[in-house]
Order: structure tokens, then C-alpha cells, then sequence
């Protein structure tokens, strides 16, 4: 397995609403396998597939505590079916948006369902950080990152930081 390079904002493929898996095969094994690898390398407790420049709808996580035993999940074709009107606001951070954290407000419990790596379908109702990792990855599979739940004055902050960035570290591996 391998430890595969995050994209960062603002790259563009970020943005990509990603494909479906129409069959678990090996090469989706292997992109779990990779995609473990990198959020556990990071570290982050999520990680969408697109995040590593791969745009199918796959999603790990692992919410176990430090210094707990690993609980890592894969999610397939996740989708929501249902979920809360209450809402409820939680801090997020993204890989893709390193260093950068805020307070996103969402709906406070989901209901997903999704495949797991055997193509089992499950359903499962989630609530507090579980919910809000669930819905920032899904997120990523549509294209939409966090920081497009904050303010435009924020977004725009964050973006434009990113893009200078970026434009920097162009410039350098030139020189
Ligand atoms: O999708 C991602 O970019 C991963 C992201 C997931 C996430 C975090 C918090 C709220 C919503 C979604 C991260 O993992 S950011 C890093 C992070 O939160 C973390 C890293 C090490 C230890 C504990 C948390
Ligand atoms: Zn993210």
C-alpha cells in the first residue's frame, strides 16, 4: 500500500463530482488500501478518494480515540437517505485545507447508506463527530468542501491565502 499525495486547495480536481463504484474489484481493494495509508500518514480521521486524485465515491475513516486499537470503515456509494432538522455545529479541519479550522454548522443526526468492501449494503444513523465526518466526506464526493458552509468573507479569506500559496510554490520550483 501506498502513501499517496493529498490535493490541496485550490486544485481543481477538488472540485470534481465523483463516479460511483459499479464493481469492487481489486483495483478498488487497492485504493482503500492506499487511502488508509495516507489518512493514517496525514493523520486524519476521513479521507475521500478524490482527495488523493481518484474520483470515485469511496470514503475511509476511523474515529477510534489515540492510543486506542484502530477502527478503520469504508464506506461505498455512501448517500444520505435521511437526516435531522436540528442542527448542530462542530469544528472540521480538512487534509485538503491543512491548518485551517472552523465551526460548520450541519444537520445534527444522518442516516447513510452505503456498500461495504465485501458489496454488502447497510444502512447506519449517525450522530455528533461521526455525522459531521460522514457529511464532509460526502461533501467531497460532490465537489464541495467545507470552508463553502462559512461566510463568503471567510471562503474568500482562506481561498485566496491558498492560491498565493500555491503561486509561491510554482514559482520556487522554478527557480
Ligand atoms: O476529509 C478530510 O479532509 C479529513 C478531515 C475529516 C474531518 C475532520 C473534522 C471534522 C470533519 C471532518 C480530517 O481528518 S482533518 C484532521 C483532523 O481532524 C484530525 C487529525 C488528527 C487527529 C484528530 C483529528
Ligand atoms: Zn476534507
Amino acid at each position: 500500500m501506498t502513501v499517496r499525495d493529498i490535493l490541496i486547495l485550490p486544485d481543481k480536481r477538488l472540485r470534481q463530482i465523483s463516479k460511483p463504484v459499479a464493481k469492487i474489484d481489486a483495483s478498488i481493494r487497492k485504493l482503500v488500501g492506499d487511502m488508509f495509508e495516507t489518512m493514517y500518514d496525514a493523520p486524519g480521521i476521513g479521507l475521500a478518494a478524490i482527495q488523493i486524485g481518484e474520483p470515485r465515491r469511496v470514503v475511509t475513516m476511523d474515529l477510534a480515540k489515540k492510543d486506542d486499537e484502530k477502527e478503520p470503515q469504508v464506506f461505498i456509494n455512501p448517500e444520505i437517505v435521511a437526516e435531522a432538522e436540528e442542527q448542530s455545529t462542530h469544528e472540521e479541519g480538512c487534509l485538503s485545507i491543512p491548518e485551517y479550522y472552523e465551526e460548520v454548522k450541519r444537520p445534527a443526526s444522518v442516516t447513510v447508506r452505503y456498500l461495504d468492501l465485501e458489496g454488502r449494503q447497510h444502512e447506519v444513523e449517525a450522530t455528533g463527530l461521526f455525522a459531521t465526518c460522514l457529511q464532509h466526506e460526502i461533501d467531497h464526493l460532490n465537489g464541495v468542501l467545507f470552508i463553502d458552509h462559512l461566510s463568503k468573507l471567510k471562503r474568500d479569506r482562506v481561498v485566496k491565502k491558498f492560491a498565493k500559496a500555491a503561486k509561491l510554490s510554482a514559482k520556487d520550483a522554478v527557480e
